[in-house]
């Protein structure tokens, strides 16, 4: 095939891609969300003039210079009136960047920004930076956290894969150009899945963190922590207390860590959360739902048993299979929810909800009594109250 045909084919291919039409699936779901049919980012949506050399001189066979393996965790905001995502890019060199699609609609044509985001470092060189949060902070700053992932310094001769997770923080304006400010200290191990509050709390700064003892194992640490920090420009959190931890034979009985910043309802504060638990086929990560009080963060008001959204179909295959994660979800004007949730760390899927139904969800699924005989005494008071409301 000629450089030109080739050039058309993967133009039309490109083009058919970003301008294809979601649509809610058709599978009859739990009535607290509807999943769209298509991922609305994938590895095959960045632009090629990322992938490609196209001068047909320096190209002639029109060959991939540059792979991208998959687009998946991303956060995401309504921005200048379009839904944005900062998706977590992964070449095939298995470096993760950020890079900002936009759509018109949240559901699909998301397209990528002529670039990616060119994140500076600190001091200290990250390896790897992946699963951005974007929070609209009342001090007029857009937020990215981040991990951002280094050598051990500590590991031994030929180990080659011990690493360390700290939180990065950047702040901007307009999403194209970023402050990178000192990571997060925190004095409890290492950091992942840290989440800015979107609200000044007494004049200060909240974090939600996800303290851990290793690179992957929570260990001793783990669980969803909270604590303060006095800024950003040099983010520190003294002291965390857990306000959701890890536990015993519940879907996040291995680790959890909090997805996206919660959204403020007048009934509390809604969160997305992910959840670990181990099997015989490796770990499996699903998102589960919980509100805190709207005046004391960490208590937890209400917590449904089990997962919210759990991997299905071919959303378990990919990359790390088994694995559902959200770090972004838009509150749009209209009360609509669009969760943005990527599957086995692959490609990235959007969920509609609404702020009553997710309310609606927390208020009345029961909670999780954590013994087999409580999980059936649930179920016997809505076939009772079921049978009542029939006399
Ligand atoms: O591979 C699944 C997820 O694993 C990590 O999440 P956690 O820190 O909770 O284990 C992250 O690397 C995340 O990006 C990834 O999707």
């Amino acid at each position: 095939m000629s450089f030109t045909d080739r050039l058309k084919n993967l133009e039309q291919e490109h083009a058919q891609l970003i301008g294809r039409e979601n649509e809610k699936g058709t599978v009859i779901e739990n009535g607290v969300y509807s999943r769209y049919k298509n991922p609305v980012v994938t590895a095959k949506h960045i632009p090629l003039t990322w992938r490609y050399d196209l001068n047909a001189e320096t190209n002639p066979f029109l060959m991939e210079r540059i792979g991208f393996n998959a687009a998946f965790n991303a956060g995401a905001l309504k921005f200048n009136g379009k839904y944005v995502v900062a998706v977590r890019v992964e070449g095939n060199d298995r470096k993760s960047f950020f890079a900002i699609a936009e759509s018109a609609n949240g559901i699909d044509n998301f397209e990528f920004w002529e670039y990616p985001i060119l994140m500076n470092e600190t001091e200290n060189p990250d390896t790897n930076v992946y699963d951005m949060r974007l929070v609209q902070h009342e001090d007029g700053w857009i937020y990215g956290i981040f991990c951002t992932e280094r050598k051990d310094p500590k590991a031994s001769e030929g180990d080659t894969s011990s690493a360390v997770a700290a939180a990065g923080i950047a702040r901007t304006k307009d999403l194209k150009s970023w402050e990178r400010l000192p990571d997060l200290i925190t004095y409890s191990g290492q950091q992942r899945n840290v989440v800015l509050h979107p609200e000044f709390v007494n004049g200060r700064y909240a974090l939600y963190t996800r303290p851990q003892d290793g690179f992957i194992d929570t260990g001793s640490g783990g669980g969803i922590g909270f604590g303060f920090s006095n800024s950003m420009e040099n983010a520190e959190v003294k002291d965390e207390v857990i306000l959701d931890e890890k536990q015993y034979h519940t879907v996040y009985e291995v680790k959890n860590g909090l997805g996206p910043a919660p959204i403020k309802t007048p009934k509390g504060w809604l969160h997305l959360a992910h959840g670990v638990r181990n099997t015989a086929a490796g770990l499996r990560y699903v998102l589960y739902v919980f509100m805190t009080d709207l005046n004391d963060l960490t208590k937890i008001i209400h917590k449904p048993a089990g997962h919210f959204i759990a991997p299905k179909c071919s959303e378990r295959v990919g990359d790390v299979s088994n694995v559902v994660f959200s770090n972004g979800w838009i509150n749009d004007d209209d009360g609509r929810v669009l969760i943005y949730y990527a599957s086995s760390d692959t490609r990235l899927h959007v969920a509609e909800s609404s702020t009553d139904q997710l309310i609606d969800y927390c208020e009345n699924s029961p909670e999780d009594g954590l013994r087999s005989i409580t999980s059936v005494q649930s179920i016997y008071d809505l076939i009772n109250k079921n049978k009542e409301s029939n006399k």
